[in-house]
């Protein structure tokens, strides 16, 4: 930067965060689960953003597998799960020399803040949270107590950093709401304006991508069923296949999206075409108006197969080099660290709990 006066270099403004010294417009937090399969939605719904926003934000991307053991993991999985999203990042776009992509267990502040979170966060407020009904359903008794606590989790994973947006899918519309909503009660109870209000980025044509054998329910990666999902791992036949097989009606396409109402299958379908694409679900209607499914759905098949095999291929061979990953995802967490730990410190302090600790 140079004074336009003088032609000098001019000094850095202090009271400006990094990122915005830098021209950026703002820091990015998200992060996937390593739950296993990997699905279209996560894709479509947070994953290729990451790499859309590196050019105009500073991004930590995080594989959140503290989230993970929320419900049951099996060890022996859980650290291949955490390297195959790692993976995922990298293969979709995101510049891991300039970007910084870590596991959430390595660094401390997301668990440290999560407690001081659990202690600003109302049990009202997070026993409205739909997420863990639906993943509860009538067996709240049993499952765990992290289940319940996820969202107070997830609000430290993003206020550790500052984080200014966070992209992400639909689902998690409600979650970002509930760490808007910490991070204005303890700006009130502590009278600072300390954390900021983040902003979620909910973007594409797919932000809530639909199982493909129920067109009312979300495509998730714990379906039970392989053919609800498109795995990132699938390789081509496979997709075609789920495609042909994708539950849909008997009716042709209608010409306009009002068409589609009470069409929840075909809807999805129209959607994933439409973000796949990088088309309106309006203009696609309109290039498939009156086709049947049976024309359809291998035009889906083959862009599905033409945009994902690229990540696939990716995606394997860096999986080839586990000890690649984990030194990336190491250098990641310093990098991490480096910005929270400032900022639980600072938190810390507003509390008032003592903080000299000679290292
Ligand atoms: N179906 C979806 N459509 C669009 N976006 C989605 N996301 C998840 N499912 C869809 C987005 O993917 C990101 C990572 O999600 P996650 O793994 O952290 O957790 P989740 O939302 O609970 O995803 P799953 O696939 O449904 O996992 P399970 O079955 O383990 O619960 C998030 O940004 C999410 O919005």
């Amino acid at each position: 930067m140079t004074d336009t006066t003088t032609g000098a270099a001019a000094a850095p403004n202090p009271h400006l965060p990094p990122y915005a010294a830098r021209g950026l417009k703002g820091r990015i937090l998200s992060g996937v689960q390593p739950t296993g399969n990997l699905h279209l939605g996560n894709y479509l719904g947070a994953i290729r953003n990451f790499a859309r926003l590196q050019n105009d934000y500073e991004c930590l991307y995080c594989v959140v597998d503290q989230h993970a053991i929320t419900v049951p993991q099996d060890p022996r999985m859980l650290a291949a799960q955490t390297r195959e999203i790692a993976s995922a990042f990298l293969a979709a776009g995101v510049d891991g020399t300039k970007q910084i992509v870590f596991n959430q267990s390595m660094v401390p502040e997301h668990a440290q803040l999560a407690w001081i979170f659990n202690c600003v966060a109302r049990m009202g407020w997070m026993s409205r949270m739909t997420q863990f009904k639906d993943k509860a359903g009538k067996n709240s008794e049993n499952v765990s107590l992290g289940l319940y606590a996820y969202p107070a989790l997830m609000a430290a994973d993003i206020l550790a950093y500052k984080a200014t947006h966070v992209p992400v899918g639909e689902d998690q519309k409600q979650h970002i709401e509930l760490t808007r909503d910490i991070a204005l009660k303890f700006n009130n109870d502590y009278k600072v304006n300390f954390f900021p209000i983040t902003e979620p980025v909910i973007e594409g044509a797919a932000t809530r991508v639909m199982s493909l054998r129920d067109g009312t329910k979300k495509m998730s990666k714990s379906d039970p069923s392989d053919q609800s999902r498109i795995n990132l791992t699938d390789d081509a036949d496979t997709i075609a296949k789920k495609f042909r097989k994708a539950k849909t009606d008997a009716e042709p396409l209608p010409s306009d999206l009002e068409g589609l109402s009470g069409r929840p299958d075909a809807r999805n379908l129209i959607n994933v075409y439409a973000a796949l694409a990088d088309m309106t679900p309006e203009a696609v209607i309109t290039e498939y108006a009156g086709a049947q499914f049976g024309t359809f759905k291998p035009a889906l098949a083959d862009l599905a197969v033409a945009k994902l095999s690229p990540i696939t291929i990716k995606m394997s061979q860096l999986m080839q080099d586990p000890a690649e990953i984990d030194r990336i995802l190491g250098e990641g967490a310093a990098r991490a660290d480096a910005i929270a730990r400032p900022i639980v410190d600072q938190v810390y302090d507003i509390i008032g709990m003592i903080r000299s600790r000679p290292f």
